[in-house]
C-alpha cells in the first residue's frame, strides 16, 4: 500500500489528541503527534496527564488542573475547525466530564481509546474512570479501539479469547459507540487478528505478528492513525485496515531507543503491506522489502542504470502484471549510494515483471528479477563466476509486438534452452544497455547480485 497522502499543506485538516505527556516519547500525546503529522494532517492537543516514564516504567502522573484542561478545549475550540478528535489517557471521572462536555457542546463524536493500563503494566486511571468512560463518552463515540484487558473491562467479561470477539464487541456497542475495534495482540499466535463490529457486522483482519517486538506506543498510534483517516473522510472500516497496516510497518521498522521496550519508526520512507487479506501476497511483499532493503544498504552506485532499477517478485502462478510486487519508484542513484525512490506494490512494474512473467512462461520456480548498469566486464564477470546467460539483441525485434522485454525474455530463454542467471542486451537508438539478473525469489537474487560485486570490487 502506498503512503495516504491527505490534503496539501495549505489545506492541512486539524486534528485534536486529548490525552497525557508520555516523556519516553513513545506512546501518549507524542505519538498521536507524530501519527497525524504521517498522515500530513496539522495536530493539536489538550494535555490531560503528564507522566514521567521512559521506555521500562512509569513513574510518576501529574495530573493537570481541569480548568487548564477546560481553557486548553475552549482555546482550540474558540479557533481551529476541528476535522477530528481522539482521546487518550484521560486518568479520572473528573478529566473524563469536562472533556465529554466539550464535545458534546461542539458536536464532536471522538475516536475512544480506553486507556487504562500502560504497556508497562503501570495503571494509567483511577478507580472512578471506567464508569464515567461508559457513561460520558462512550454514547458520543465514533468509534472505540480496545485492546484485551480493555475490552474485558469494558465487557465485564473475565476472559475474551478469539471465540468470544463477537460477544464482547457486542456488548461494548450496546454502550454506544457507532464502532467498536477489538484488538487481538494481546492474544498468543503467528497471526494477530483484530474484529470492528458497527452493529450490523464483523469484519476480521488478520497480519502476521511483528516477531520478537513489543512496541511501546502502537495502541495510542492506531487510534491516531484511525482519527486522522476519518477525518480525510475514510469509512471507518476502511480507516480501520489502513491503519493496521501502517501500524504493522511502524513495529516491524521499530527501535530500542532506551534500555527497555522498543518504539515505533514514523519515518517518511516506510513500506506499507498490502492490505488484501491474502497471506501469499503479505509474504510476497515482505520478502521483496527484505531483499531490497539488503540490496540497497550495500550496492556501489555505478551498478544503477541511467533509468534507475526495479526489484521484482511475482506470487505463485503469477499470469499479469497484477500478480507480480515491485517498487512503484526506482532504486536511483544518490550520490554514491543507492536509494529507494517509491512504495512496493502488486502491478508497479512493467518492464522487470514482463522479464518475470516470461520467464515463468518457461519455468513457473523463477520468480523474481532486478535489473542492473551494463558494462561489459560485469558480463566477463558473471562468466568467470560461473552464472549463466542469455541475450537477445534489438535489431532483431519483430515489429508490432505487444512487449519487446517479453519477446527479448524468451528470445534469450529460447536461445539458451533454459532459464538463465542473466539476461543482457548492449541497447539499441535510445535504449540504454540492461543486465537482469534473475532467481528463484528476491534472496535468491540478492545473492547472485552479491557475487557479482563482491567478486569486483578491490
Ligand atoms: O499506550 C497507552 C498510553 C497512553 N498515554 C500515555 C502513556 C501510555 C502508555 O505508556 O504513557 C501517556
Amino acid at each position: 500500500m502506498s503512503r495516504p497522502y491527505c490534503s496539501s499543506d495549505m489545506e492541512k485538516k486539524v486534528v485534536l489528541t486529548i490525552a497525557g505527556s508520555d516523556s519516553s516519547a513513545g506512546a501518549g500525546i507524542q505519538a498521536d503527534l507524530k501519527a497525524f503529522s504521517y498522515l500530513n494532517l496539522h495536530g493539536v492537543t489538550a494535555l490531560t496527564c503528564v507522566t514521567a516514564q521512559n521506555t521500562q516504567q512509569v513513574r510518576m502522573i501529574y495530573k493537570v488542573p481541569v480548568d487548564v484542561i477546560d481553557q486548553q478545549l475552549e482555546s482550540l475550540f474558540d479557533d481551529f475547525p476541528i476535522a477530528a478528535v481522539k482521546t487518550g489517557m484521560l486518568y479520572d471521572e473528573e478529566i473524563v466530564q469536562v472533556v465529554a462536555r466539550h464535545l458534546r457542546n461542539q458536536h464532536l463524536k471522538p475516536v475512544v481509546d480506553p486507556v487504562m493500563i500502560a504497556t508497562s503494566g503501570d495503571a494509567l486511571s483511577n478507580h472512578s474512570f471506567l464508569s464515567a468512560l461508559k457513561k460520558e463518552l462512550l454514547p458520543h463515540a465514533v468509534m472505540v479501539t480496545a485492546n484485551i484487558p480493555e475490552a474485558c473491562a469494558l465487557s465485564q467479561m473475565h476472559d475474551i479469547r478469539q471465540k468470544d470477539f463477537e460477544k464482547a464487541a457486542q456488548k461494548i456497542f450496546e454502550l454506544g459507540p457507532d464502532c467498536v475495534l477489538i484488538k487481538g495482540g494481546h492474544l498468543p499466535g503467528e497471526m494477530v487478528t483484530d474484529v470492528v463490529y458497527d452493529g450490523k457486522k464483523f469484519q476480521y483482519f488478520t497480519l502476521p505478528r511483528v516477531p520478537q517486538k513489543k512496541a511501546h506506543g502502537s495502541g495510542c498510534t492506531l487510534s491516531a492513525l484511525i482519527t486522522g483517516l476519518l477525518a480525510s473522510g475514510e469509512p471507518p472500516v476502511t480507516a480501520v485496515k489502513k491503519a493496521k497496516a501502517i501500524v504493522w510497518s511502524m513495529i516491524h521498522d521499530g527501535y530500542t531507543p532506551g534500555k527497555g521496550a522498543d518504539v515505533l519508526n514514523y519515518s517518511a520512507a516506510l513500506q506499507i503491506p498490502p492490505l488484501t487479506q491474502r497471506r501469499e501476497e503479505f509474504d510476497v511483499w515482505l520478502q521483496l522489502k527484505t531483499a531490497v532493503e539488503t540490496l540497497i544498504s550495500s550496492l556501489p552506485s555505478h551498478y544503477i542504470p541511467e533509468v534507475g532499477m526495479n526489484f521484482v517478485h511475482a506470487l505463485p502462478e503469477a499470469k499479469t502484471r497484477t500478480d507480480v510486487c515491485g517498487i512503484k519508484g526506482r532504486i536511483a542513484r544518490d550520490n554514491d549510494k543507492a536509494l529507494l525512490c517509491g512504495t512496493l506494490e502488486f502491478g508497479a512494474s512493467k518492464h522487470v515483471a514482463s522479464i518475470v512473467l516470461a520467464a515463468m512462461s518457461f519455468d513457473t520456480t523463477i520468480r523474481s528479477a532486478c535489473n542492473l548498469r551494463f558494462e561489459h566486464k560485469t558480463i566477463q564477470l558473471c562468466k568467470r563466476l560461473g552464472l549463466t546467460l542469455g541475450s537477445f539483441d534489438r535489431k532483431f525485434e519483430p515489429k508490432d509486438i505487444p512487449s519487446t522485454m517479453e519477446w527479448g525474455t524468451k528470445h534469450a530463454i529460447t536461445t539458451a534452452g533454459f532459464v538463465p542467471d542473466i539476461i543482457y542486451d548492449t541497447g539499441g537508438t535510445g535504449k540504454e544497455p540492461m543486465i537482469r539478473v534473475l532467481g528463484k525469489n528476491p534472496q535468491d537474487v540478492h545473492t547472485k547480485i552479491k557475487k557479482i560485486v563482491d567478486a569486483s570490487s578491490p
